[in-house]
Formats: C-alpha cells, structure tokens, sequence
C-alpha cells in the first residue's frame, strides 16, 4: 500500500474544543471552522446567511456529542422509552432555542459582537420549519421540550414535509397563499439516516394461507411500495445533557423506474410509482380542526405511523431479542386521531409479520398506545370511507373489521338488545356505500387511556363526544391541561422581562414555572411595576417599528395593544373584533369628543385556503382596517393592523409585546388553547369567555385579573336547546344595528354592498357561533378594559399577577402528569463525558 505523507504530530491539535467545547475561545472558533469547512466562505465572501449556517452547525455538534451520550445511556439503562406520534410538529426557529437550552446565548453573541456580527440578525435567517398548522402542532413541539428538559427518553416521530404551512400574502386585503420551500437552501439541523430506511406498502389484496405449524395465516400483496427515510433533529433539554430526537420520514421511490414498463414503450407508466411514493411527504394539509377525506391524507398517516412503528420494533428487537415486552418498554402517544391507524398497524405487525397470536398482540397493542383528543368540533373528527380505506390498506380494514367484531361482542354483553349504543359503539358508521371507519373510536377501543386537553374539554368528551365510551370505561379518561414551553415562550421570545425575573427571583423558574409566584411580593412595589411597564413599552415598541416596516401603519405605542393572534376559525370568533371595533368607530363618529381608549387592534393569522368564509374576515379586518388608519377625525385613537404570515417567529415577538389578549370562542368550542397561557405568562391580560383552558387561566391568576364575557357552555346549550334566534338580539340592540347597517352599505368595501353579504347573512341568518348572543356582553366587558387600562398601577399589578400565576401552565407540569399517570416513565440523566480519539 502507498505511504502516507508524514506530517509532525505536535500534540497540540484538540478537536474536542471545537466540537464541543463551551468557552468564548472555542465557540468563535468553531463558527470560524464550520464557515470555512461547512459553508467554504470565508470572511469576505460570507454572507448573514453563511454566518447562520455556521453557527446553526456549531451548535449541532455539540448537540450531536450528548445525543450519542444520551442515545447510550437509554440502553445501558433498559430504559423505557416515549414515542410521540404526531401529524405535526410547528417547532419554530431551532438555533435560538439550541443556544438557549445549552446555556450559551449570550456568550455566543459576545462573541460575535467582537467581529461586529449581531446575533439576533443572524438568527432571523433561519427560514422557520412550519410543520404544523396551529395548536396541536406547536403543542408537539413544546413537548418535546419538556420531555428533554426533563431528562426522559423520548421519540418525536412524523413527517418530512417538503412543503409546510403555506406562507400568507396579503393582496388587496385578501389572502393569498404561497409555497413554503423551507428546504430550499439546505437544513442545518436535520441529518439522514438512509441506513434506517423503511418499507411501507400501499393497496393490492390479501391472500389466506396455512403455515408450516398449521396456521392460519394473512399475506398481504400490495400494489406499490415506497421507502420512508429518516431525518432527525436533534432536541436537546435545557440544563441538561440529555438530547432526544425528532425523527421525520421522507417518502421515495422503491424502484425509481419500472423497466418492465419503460421496455414495453411506457414512459410515463414507468415513472409513476415515483410520482406516487414522492408526492407522500410533498405537502402538509393546511387545515386546524377540520378534515378533509382526502386518500392523499390517509396515505400520509398510514406512511408515517407504519414507518415509525417498524423502527420502534426494530430497535426493540435488537435490544430485547423478543417482542413480548414491547409495551413495558414502549410508550406511544397518538396525537389526535391521525396517527390512530397505528392501532390496526401494529397488530398487523405483530400478527402477519412476527406471526403473533391475535390475543397476545391485542394486550400488547393496548398496553402500548394511549390518545389525546384535541377536539370538540364533528367536523375534526375523521372517518374514512371503507371504499377508499380498503383499497389502499386492505389488510388494515380486515384487522379493523375484527376489533370491532370482538369489542361489539363484549359490549353486547354488557348492554343485551341496546342496538343504538352498540351502532355508536361500533368502529363502522352506516350501511351500504357510504360505510366510514371511525378513527376516534378505533383510538379509544385499541388504547389504555383517553385524554382532553384541558378541564373542560375532557368533561365534555366524557359527557357529549365520547359519552359511549366513557360509560364503557371511565377509568381510561383522564384531562391533561395543555402547556406551553417557558424556554422559548419567555426566556426566547421576551429577553427583557426574562432579565428583570431572574433579576428578582433567580433563575429557578426556567425549569420550575410554579417559582414566579415569587413575584407576587413586587406587585405593589412602584419601582418594580415601573420597571415592569418599561418592559413592556420598549417591546410595544419594537413591534410597532415591525408594524411600520411591514404594514405602512403608524401606531401609538402608548395606546392599549389589544391582539387576537391564532388560525381564523369562526368559532374563534375574529368577526366578533371587528364589530367592537366598528362599534367604537361609530361611537366617535357620532361624538367626536367622547373620550375613547386608543387602541391598537392587532390580528393574525393564516385561514385554511379553502375556507370562504375565514377569507372572507381576513378581507373584512384589512377593509376596515384601510378606513379607520386613514380617517383624520378620528385622531389616530383607533389603529388596525393585520400581520401577515402569523408564524411561530412573528409570535414570540407579539406575545411580548401585547397587553389585551383575546380569546373569544364560543364556550364549549376551543378544546384548550395555548396561545393564552403564552400571553398571559407574557403579562397580558386576558378577555375571555368559560371555555378551553381559559376557564383554568382565571382560576389562576384570580378573577378579579381576568375579563369575563359571553356565555358559558350550559347556557349556549339551553340557548341552543330551545332554538336560537339571533333576530330577537339584533332587533333589540340599537349599537348592534348601527354596526351591521355599516358593513352592509358598503361602508368599508367602497359602496359595494355585496362583499360581506355571506359573513352578514350567516350573522343575521344563522349565526352558528353566537355572535350577536354574546354581542353586549363583549361589549360591556371591553368597556370596563378601557377603564382598568387608564388605572395605569392597578393594570401592571394584574399583569405581573398575572406572570406571576401562570406556573401551572408550563409544558413541563404537563408532561411530567403524562410520565407519572399515562407513560409510567421516569427521567434518565445523561453524563457528559469528554470526547476522546481512542474511542475508534
Ligand atoms: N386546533 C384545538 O382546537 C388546542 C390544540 C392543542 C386544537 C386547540 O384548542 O389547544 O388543538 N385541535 O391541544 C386540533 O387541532 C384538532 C388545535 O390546535
């Protein structure tokens, strides 16, 4: 063999420094050695973007060194371990977050102020991974954070889409949606694993054979195959040395071209199982809470579920060499009912592949899932048609079809002659042609415990959506109050008033948000307060300049930011907004002189693209928002603002900077919500009705720091119940009147007074979600928010209460109650142990 050249060892070269170390020194070089060698720039040529790259690499090392630590420390231990299924993932930026949870934030940007680089700028060049939708999205990415921070062994499985959550134009004050193509100048963060690249099959038919032992056996021969590879990320806790993994699966061809095909002269056959395999993972579906029977969607979930469950069991096996214990070792949470096709993939596992008998495969697959439900809405819950299910997974459906034999047998027992109940019961709704499977039953009937989101959700489940069930088998249901991650949340997103906590209380409450009660003490101490209120004017501030940039809109920044931030749903209730805003619009035309709160009106958010009416508001708030910004007569005191691209970025910016937060919905409506944990531990106050986690936030932070409006649940059932008419509320309210008679002239629409007949007629008409019925109330309540707002003392008092009380709603409450009542997983704390080059 040919010599190497020899070159002097001087003994003096560490690459450990580079790659993990944590001084100033080490960090700056290994920015400069990942520019060089990642990015092949060097100072003259790089641009912010390589300058991000290069820190987002050099933060990936050393996550990469504890993953390995952590990944050994899980088998050395036998270590139980979670794995989170979910559609969705809405992690936001990862390199703020990375600093943050290794300690370094403020070092690495020291470091890079010596060359006159700004890290914040930097960091915004991150193009944001929007793998989610909303709530239940960002919810799973929260989690995640509390499962590393809390030192537990954990998995995020999903999907690699190559197109998230569209980005929302606004064009003449309508929505218009572009691609995301978040992928197209590479992913720092992610790294493939085409060694671990897993087979899933699609459609075809199933043959019955006997074994060798005599057996009755199921063989399934598919039409299509496709690969999932798997990309992971790392996650890494904050404090600590434990960094778990997201792992997302991209969908590829098996066989790029079929030659049988090509050679008989069809091309485009040839090429179509391709197009096939990678349309899988092309695009996220951009609905919240709702569905949309699309074959496309039940291929996505079935690829990804049956992608993760064979790595779960190929990790297993090589461990334990059997899979008799997998659900003493293994966790699994469906997030909503779209990962629940993994009930009937296991067992088809476990059954046709590790020839299991079906008893045993039934108490492991049991023993193994557990399901929350994030929603009240019928129109979220997914059914699939049994055509289109047994065509694409027909093994699936016999294995449904015998659950559901089985489970129908004991209830028939339970409940002799009770038709109806067994009908609601079963996994199969109707007859004939238009059969559905139901997701949400097969979630509930394959797993050992069924949880809500928040206290009133899973009353709800357990009284209206999953009553049968919860009749069945109370003891599976069980409320999990949504929480959200005081990492990014408040340490991230809101540096300053961050600061000022750790200032007067330590640092405790970053892992341990029960702390902040600690703050109680200062709320009547004027210096604290108005530190508190310097605070949040230099964040009203900063955004105020992003309004200005953005949107061309100067606003006051000492008037009242009065925000509704979240998906447009009509049962959020974004419409109500706008007709207080036009209500206090109407009250200054008509009186000049009265004196009126200013206000900013800020919104978000982005509207499912096919959803009319959703589009229709967003149109509604520009157009009012272009006749209030410009009227002179009303001297500036009323401002609207709609941010377009609402995102997990924009948000942590507008969470710091809000004071009214709005959350609406009609009672009974929104499962839980986190958008209102995240403001209200940002020191907003809240106006909202009895619903979701909402109800939870009051009984925190007290109700005297909460403004309470609208109905309650049992009243909008009463009111519902003996028939709601909304004329009987508009012929009786004179402001009301004055306000709809506004939009329906063509008021805000240029004498058009057609535009906003749907949204007019659907109030007027209908009104499915109670507008006018909660109308006053509304009112009323934001009046008395104008006058706590000039109260200027009192008003920082409640929010610092209100920071100050939101211990409860930390991700990290959550998730331990997931560990101790549904998982039954303990942490496992991982040494850091210096890297070393003998370990070849
Ligand atoms: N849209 C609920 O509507 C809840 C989240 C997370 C939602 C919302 O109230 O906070 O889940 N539901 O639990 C679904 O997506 C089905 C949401 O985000």
């Amino acid at each position: 063999a040919p010599q190497d050249t020899q070159v002097p060892d001087s003994g003096l070269v560490r690459v450990e420094d580079d790659r993990t170390g944590m001084s100033e020194q080490s960090l700056k070089r290994a920015i400069v050695d990942n520019l060089h060698y990642g990015q092949g720039k060097d100072n003259y040529f790089a641009t912010p973007y390589d300058y991000y790259m290069a820190i987002a690499r050099s933060m990936r090392d050393r996550l990469i060194k504890r993953r390995i630590q952590t990944a050994r420390t899980h088998i050395q231990e036998d270590s139980k371990v979670v794995y989170y299924l979910s559609a969705e993932f809405l992690m936001g930026r990862y390199t703020g977050n990375s600093l943050i949870n290794l300690g370094i934030y403020e070092r690495v940007r020291k470091v890079l102020r010596e060359s006159g680089l700004e890290l914040d700028d930097l960091l915004e060049k991150e193009h944001e991974p929007g793998l989610g939708n909303g709530g239940l999205g960002r919810l799973a990415a929260c989690y995640l954070d509390s499962l590393a921070t809390l030192e537990i062994p954990a998995v995020g499985y999903g999907i690699r889409y190559e197109f998230g959550i569209f980005e929302q134009e606004i064009r003449n004050g309508w929505q218009a949606e572009r691609p995301d193509k978040w992928l197209s100048f590479g992913n720092a963060w992610e790294v493939s694993l085409p060694e671990y690249r897993t087979e899933v099959k699609f459609g075809g038919h199933t043959e019955s054979y006997t074994d060798t032992k005599g057996r009755y056996q199921t063989n399934w021969i598919p039409e299509h195959t496709v690969f999932g590879i798997p990309y992971d990320t790392p996650i890494p806790g904050y404090g600590v040395n434990t960094v778990n993994i997201l792992r997302l699966w991209k969908a590829e061809s098996s066989n790029e071209f079929d030659l049988d095909a090509f050679n008989a002269g069809d091309y485009l056959g040839a090429v179509a199982n391709k197009m096939f395999s990678e349309n899988i993972s092309k695009v996220l579906y951009p609905n919240d809470d709702t569905v949309q029977g699309k074959e496309l969607r039940l291929e996505q979930q079935y690829f990804f579920v049956s992608c993760s469950l064979q790595d779960i069991i190929r990790r297993h096996i090589y461990h334990y060499n059997s899979l008799d214990n997998l659900h003493e070792k293994s966790a699994i949470q469906l997030n909503d009912t779209h990962p629940s096709i993994g009930i009937a993939e296991l067992m088809r596992l476990l059954i046709d592949v590790h020839q299991m008998d079906w008893e045993q495969a039934w108490h492991i697959t049991q023993n193994c899932f557990a399901y929350t439900n994030h929603t009240l809405l019928p129109e979220a819950l997914e059914r699939w048609s049994v055509n289109l299910f047994g065509r694409l997974l027909p093994r699936h459906l016999e294995i449904i079809y015998e659950i559901n034999f089985r489970f129908l047998s004991e209830v028939r027992k339970r409940y002799p002659g009770d038709n109806e109940r067994i009908a609601r019961l079963s996994l199969i709704e109707g007859e004939g042609a238009d059969k559905k499977v139901r997701m949400a039953n097969l979630a509930c009937v394959g797993s050992r415990k069924i949880n809500g989101v928040a206290a009133l959700h899973t009353k709800l489940l357990q009284q209206d959506v999953l009553r049968d069930f919860y009749e069945l088998a109370p003891e599976k249901f069980i409320n999990k109050t949504n929480g959200v991650t005081p990492r990014r949340w408040l340490l991230l997103g809101n540096p300053r008033l961050s600061n000022l906590i750790t200032e007067k209380i330590g640092e405790a409450w970053i892992t341990n948000l029960d702390e902040l009660r600690k703050l109680e003490q200062f709320a009547d101490d004027p210096q604290f307060r108005q530190t508190w209120r310097e605070i949040k004017q230099a964040n009203k501030q900063d955004l105020a300049a992003y309004i200005e940039r953005k949107n061309h809109i100067q606003v006051d920044t000492n008037s009242l930011f009065d925000v509704q931030v979240k998906r447009l749903h009509e049962y959020k209730r974004q419409l109500l907004n706008v007709l207080h805003i036009i209500t206090l619009y109407n009250r200054i035309k008509r009186n000049p002189n009265e004196d009126i709160l200013p206000r900013t009106f800020i919104f978000g958010g982005k509207a499912a693209p096919g959803y009319f009416i959703a589009k229709l508001i967003i149109k509604l708030i520009n157009s009012v928002a272009a006749v209030v910004n410009d009227d002179p007569s009303l001297e500036g005191r009323l401002k609207v603002a709609f941010l377009s691209n609402y995102n997990v970025s924009m948000s942590q910016q507008i969470y710091a900077a809000a004071e009214l937060s709005e959350q609406i919905s009609t009672a009974g409506k929104e499962a839980s919500g986190t958008g209102n944990m995240k403001f209200a531990l940002n020191g907003a106050l809240t106006i909202g009705t009895l619903d979701g986690a909402n109800v939870e936030i009051r009984e925190e932070v007290g109700a005297e720091n909460f403004f309470l409006c609208g109905l309650t649940t049992p009243e909008v059932y009463e009111l519902k119940a003996k028939g709601y008419n909304p004329q009987e509320y508009y012929q009786s309210n004179s402001e009301l009147q004055e306000v709809i008679r506004l939009i329906a002239c063509g008021h805000f629409s240029d004498g058009d007074s057609q535009l906003f007949r749907p949204l007019l007629d659907s109030l007027l008409y209908n009104d499915k979600y109670m507008l006018f019925a909660d109308y006053q109330s509304y009112i009323d309540t934001q009046d008395r928010v104008s006058q706590a707002y000039r109260q200027e003392d009192n008003w920082t008092r409640m929010s610092i209460l209100n920071t100050a009380r939101m211990g409860k709603f930390s991700s990290d409450r959550a998730i331990s109650e997931y560990c101790k009542e549904i998982w039954h997983v303990e942490p496992v704390p991982v040494e850091f142990k210096e890297y070393s080059p003998e370990d070849m």
